[in-house]
């Protein structure tokens, strides 16, 4: 029997998918220059120089699709080391290329570069980049978009159009010098003049008006915004006036629509939203309020702004319209029930694989707190004399001479130790208030990473801790994975009764989680990405003091399942130059 015209075109249709499949396992090659120098930069009336990526605020956006790999050379220009990271992106057996400053390499000292190589797999979506050295993310950072794999598309109609949309802060003066001031006295840091799309404060502010970030839309079609949150130390509610937004994606993986009016995002974060433009012909405002619950902290009370703005012929009357349900800067309840909104789309194209109960090999628990360190006489500027600092398991984490992957692939002893801990040294109630003396409030300085056995399943129970009077929510940042955030709920962990509350069926995936002030909350990953990975807070001034850690994932039982050969070259490290020399020669061995 022959074939029938209908037959025919299917076969047609057939081999034309397998045909836009043949370069998916391929994926391709993208290369982007980086050049780092200090440019100047206005806002709010203030003038100052700032070392920028290709003398642009935000950085510029890779675009790639799902599968490529990216070449990124970056070249600093700038009068200190730094270096990149590539946030939310797993780099299997990869960490040569993670970024961040003494966890997995030394920084890129002045007047050299280095190529980052960045492998896309399971990723698809918006995530980011930003310099991981010190406070330099505030002015480095941009986009990632991570368009469908060809011949695949998304699991929502495909949008008319997309933008990106990415928040910052802005200080008046150098950040740098600012943090350098913060952790040479010990206290509180500057809070930020303003925060920023797009680079731009907006109408809310003295000198901002005329330039205030402008989105233009078509009444009718539907936008992919690609949002994503690099603000220093606040988390930000966002909304845009009378229109309803579908959120669609989460740090790089798309969930199921959620549809709300508002949404909460963490530094750290980036979401994927749809948002139809419905409305009459007209100007709304696009805002970011920040949402902050600490006490015993301050925050920038700004409020930033965009217009989202129709194109077509209207008459403008007034100011853009604003949005008529906005939560409130300490309105905690808002934000954790958006974040419980959040699940995984767990279908055949977007599947999971949650580690379940009795697969768990390693089980931690981590207190998250605000802690201090003794200052010499007293005379730091925090509570007593002290150093202000913070703490995972009561441990600051202190930064090695050498970065903690060299070490690790060299078997150089000395720079860290492998004995973090899995409980916190004293349990007591953790949420209670005037949690004031010795034992909670200080903590241990150390370079304490947690080794774990290669396809290990863990959990991590992150438990916010109000000592001091300073619980608040804290943006925990996983590099290497995207860990299934499977519960999050209030108060004292009670492990009987919360893990009944968990969802293993479609927890949503991410790279950073809220822990709830005074809260907790649980996430799981398999760790089948050897390398050194890096877990911190995603406020700055958090990990500057200390709520930090790594983990080390062991190599498998083969060549596929270890860490993959370095580099013929890393940044120098400045630390005993016969070791490094020694680590050099080896390294050239290697490659
Ligand atoms: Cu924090």
């Amino acid at each position: 029997m022959g074939s029938s015209p209908c037959e025919l075109r299917w076969l047609l249709a057939l081999l034309g998918g397998l045909l836009l499949l043949l370069p998916l396992a391929q994926g391709e090659d993208h290369y982007y220059t980086f050049v780092l120098r200090d440019t100047d930069f206005t806002r709010l009336c203030t003038t100052k120089s700032m070392f920028t990526v290709n003398e642009s605020f935000p950085g510029p956006a890779l675009y790639v699709r799902k599968g490529d790999t990216a070449y990124v050379n970056v070249f600093n220009e700038g009068h200190y080391g730094v270096t990149i990271h590539w946030h939310g992106i797993k780099q299997p057996r990869n960490p040569w290329f993670d970024g961040p400053e003494y966890i997995t390499q030394c920084p890129i000292p002045p007047g050299t570069n280095f190529t980052y190589q960045i492998l896309f797999t399971s990723e698809e979506g918006t995530l980011w980049w930003h310099a991981h050295s010190d406070w330099t993310r505030a002015t480095m950072h941009g986009a990632i978009v991570i368009k469908p794999a060809l011949g695949t598309t998304y699991p929502f109609p495909e949008p008319d159009d997309e933008k990106v949309l990415v928040f910052a802060s802005w200080y008046d003066e150098d950040v740098m010098e600012l943090m350098e001031e913060a952790l040479s006295e010990g206290g509180l840091t500057t809070l930020s003049d303003a925060y920023c799309i797009n680079g731009q404060p907006g109408d809310f502010y003295n000198c901002s008006r005329e330039n205030t970030t402008r989105i233009s839309v078509d009444y009718g079609k539907t936008y992919l915004l690609r949002l994503v949150n690099s603000v220093q130390n606040t988390d930000m509610y966002f909304a845009i006036a009378n229109h309803t937004l579908t959120v669609v994606g989460w740090d790089g993986a798309y969930i199921k629509p959620v549809v709300t009016s508002y949404i909460m995002i963490t530094p750290g974060q980036a979401m994927d939203i749809l948002v139809t433009a419905d409305q009459p012909l007209g100007e709304y405002y696009i805002l970011i309020s920040p949402f902050f619950d600490g006490q015993a902290d301050d925050f920038d009370h700004s409020i930033a702004s965009a217009i989202f703005q129709y194109n077509g012929n209207y008459t403008h009357t007034g100011l853009p319209a604003y949005p008529s349900d906005f939560p409130g800067w300490e309105d905690m309840a808002p934000a954790i029930d958006f974040v419980k909104q959040l699940k995984s789309l767990n279908s055949p194209e977007h599947s999971i694989d949650v580690p379940q109960d009795d697969e768990i090999t390693t089980r931690m628990f981590i207190t998250v707190s605000i802690s201090m360190m003794k200052c010499p006489n007293a005379s730091c500027e925090g509570p007593d004399g002290n150093r202000l600092a913070s703490a995972l398991n009561n441990i600051s984490f202190a930064n090695p001479d050498l970065d903690v992957l060299q070490a690790y692939y060299s078997n150089t002893t000395g720079y860290y130790t492998t004995d973090f801990p899995d409980l916190p040294p004293t349990l007591f109630n953790f949420t209670s208030e005037d949690l004031l003396t010795d034992n909670e409030t200080l903590s241990d300085q150390g370079t304490k990473v947690k080794v774990l056995n290669f396809n290990e399943s863990v959990e991590l129970i992150f438990q916010g801790t109000n000592v001091m009077n300073s619980g608040e929510t804290h943006p925990m940042h996983l590099h290497g994975f995207r860990f299934y955030v499977v519960g999050l709920g209030p108060g004292n962990f009670d492990n009987k009764t919360d893990p009944e509350t968990y969802n293993l069926y479609d927890p949503p995936e991410a790279n950073t989680v809220p822990v709830p002030k005074d809260g907790w909350a649980v996430v799981r990953f398999r760790a089948d990405n050897p390398g050194v990975w890096y877990m911190h807070c995603h406020f700055d001034r958090h990990m500057a003091w200390g709520m930090d850690m790594a983990f080390i994932v062991k190599d498998g039982p083969t060549a596929e399942t270890s860490i993959r050969k370095p580099p013929a070259y890393m940044p120098p490290c400045e630390t005993d130059s016969s070791l490094l020399s020694a680590f050099h020669s080896y390294l050239r061995q290697q490659a």
